[in-house]
């Protein structure tokens, strides 16, 4: 039997993706949106619509009943479920779901005529799971670094923030005591969905652990002194930690009802960023990865555990062993819409005739391109600057220079992790952008892949459940399953000229932190 399944539990739906050893080929997929599939959790969006900005919540007994509708329609599709030989997932990292002492009796006893969230709800000790996009913890944050400064970052690789999980429990704990006393265990969206399909507990691995702020990368144990001060008695609600590629358990009986055998194994799920490392085949140092969406994202396999001076870089456990870095650039597509939209041209004239139009360095043209809140470097009052007159400049100077600009950021921001990149693997929708693929491979000097794959969370968790289970390598899983599209070879010639425009903007980002 050669055929995996990796599920992604992510914000707005669940997706499944299979995977063939033998034909070397992703053979299936299905996915069920949150909104429009399972309205009853009044959540369009994924989450519980609350008029506080700041609080994001959603039901996890949602994401039950989208598993059971999920592998309704696999069986309906006609996929023979009974050759899967192992299964792992992934889930939106940080958000947390609360149980109660019943929680493993219930596990153990799943009823396969009756639907889980049905089930599973009396076990829930808090009903609404604090998700990613949540960010009403900023007085148990400042706690939090008040009591353990530096050493918060040091140790669990992150300084406090408001979405990671240990701030959220504190809050919990704080504003419900008596809910967070008949919590007997506290879960992660990925551990939690594991423990169902397991019928047990299961373990958080170190990928999606490290976003709780209570992971000691050091020891890749539970910090105890910091989870004593998160909340009373919490050690004795965490499940255990561990690596990604471990086995914790097989598939609970409840599930033959789709046509599993019982008994196939599940492998540890993680964090829907650890699970996407693996899935662009980037399991292994010296390849980083650049999604590109609303918000960019760069993530990269460390050699060994740093952390970021800037404190802006998170560091997570690589499913594949050691870390990883995942750093974030609110402004990306957001920034690449407002300037296309101001330069009222189209997505060909910005994506392609923008770069043959201007010179590479663009006669040192650079912005800030602060639109909206930057996370990196950190800026709270966003406003965009420029070191030239953006009335006197052209349509096409002012694209290149946004690109440019970003792709310096990135460049400039990734330096901490000290690695080198022989090669950076793109994905998400401004991939297509041939400017974009252009100026990344020229300011990072590394060739730029251009990735086929869409469901890298997916993917990526299929590729854990066969490497887990069969023991075959990662890397040689990657060379067959994450295979790139193009790749954008990049020009030696502008060497200089880019570092040299790497150090002015450095300087540009420092005068407006100081300004600020
Ligand atoms: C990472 C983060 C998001 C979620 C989205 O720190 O908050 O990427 O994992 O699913």
């Amino acid at each position: 039997m050669s055929i995996f399944l990796g599920l992604d539990s992510s914000t707005q739906g669940l997706k499944a993706v299979l995977i063939d050893l033998e034909k070397g080929e992703i053979t299936g997929g299905e996915a069920v949106n949150f909104g429009e599939e399972l309205p009853e959790y009044r959540s369009p969006s994924g989450f519980l619509p609350d008029p506080d900005p700041l609080i994001r919540q959603a039901d996890p007994r949602m994401w039950l009943a989208a598993l059971d509708l999920l592998f309704r329609k696999l069986q309906e599709a006609g996929i023979r479920l009974d050759q899967v030989a192992g299964i792992s997932g992934s889930g939106q990292q940080h958000g947390s779901v609360y149980l109660n002492a019943r929680f493993p009796e219930l596990l153990r006893n799943l009823d396969p005529a009756r639907p889980l969230a049905d089930q599973l709800a009396p076990v829930l000790s808090r009903k609404r799971s604090p998700i990613w996009m949540d960010r009403s913890t900023r007085a148990e944050c400042d706690e939090l670094e008040q009591r353990f400064g530096d050493r918060l970052q040091r140790d669990t690789g992150s300084p406090a923030i408001e979405r990671f999980t240990g701030p959220q429990i504190r809050r919990f704990w704080k504003s419900e005591p008596e809910a967070y006393a008949q919590t007997a265990y506290v879960q992660l969206v990925s551990s939690f969905l594991a423990s169902v399909l397991a019928g047990c507990v299961a373990p958080v691995d170190y990928g999606d652990g490290a976003g709780m702020n209570l992971l000691n990368l050091r020891t890749l144990d539970w910090d105890p002194e910091i989870a004593e001060f998160t909340a009373p008695d919490l050690l004795r609600k965490l499940p255990r930690a561990v690596p990604g590629a471990t086995v914790v358990g097989g598939l609970a009986p409840y599930f033959t009802r789709y046509g599993f055998r019982a008994g196939t194994p599940v492998t540890a799920w993680t964090g829907d960023n650890p699970a996407s490392l693996i899935g662009t085949g980037a399991g292994m140092p010296g390849t980083a990865v650049i999604s590109l969406g609303t918000s960019d994202t760069f993530f990269g396999a460390m050699a060994d555990y740093k952390t970021d001076p800037a404190g802006c870089g998170h560091v997570f456990g690589n499913p594949a062993g050691g870390f990883m870095s995942l750093i974030c650039f609110t402004n990306g597509s957001l920034a690449r819409e407002h300037v296309r939209e101001e330069c009222g041209v189209d997505w060909t004239f910005f994506d392609e005739t923008s770069i043959e139009l201007t010179p590479p360095g663009n006669h040192g043209k650079l912005m800030l391109p602060y639109f909206a809140p930057e996370s990196t470097p950190l800026v709270l009052a966003p406003r965009v600057r420029c070191n030239f007159d953006p009335a006197a400049a052209r349509p096409e100077e002012k694209i290149r220079c946004l690109l440019e600009s970003q792709a310096l950021s990135m460049a400039l921001h990734a330096g901490w992790m000290g690695e080198r990149f022989t090669r950076l693997r793109i994905t998400g929708g401004a991939s297509n952008s041939r400017a974009l693929r252009r100026i990344l491979a020229d300011v990072f000097q590394t060739p730029v892949e251009r990735l086929a794959i869409r469901d890298s969370a997916a993917l990526g968790a299929a590729l854990m459940a066969a490497h887990t289970v069969t023991a075959i390598p990662l890397a040689e899983l990657a060379a067959t399953f994450c295979a790139a599209r193009d790749v954008t070879e990049p020009d030696r010639s502008r060497q200089e000229l880019y570092e040299a425009a790497r150090r002015h903007y450095a300087e540009l980002e420092k005068e407006e932190q100081k300004r600020a």
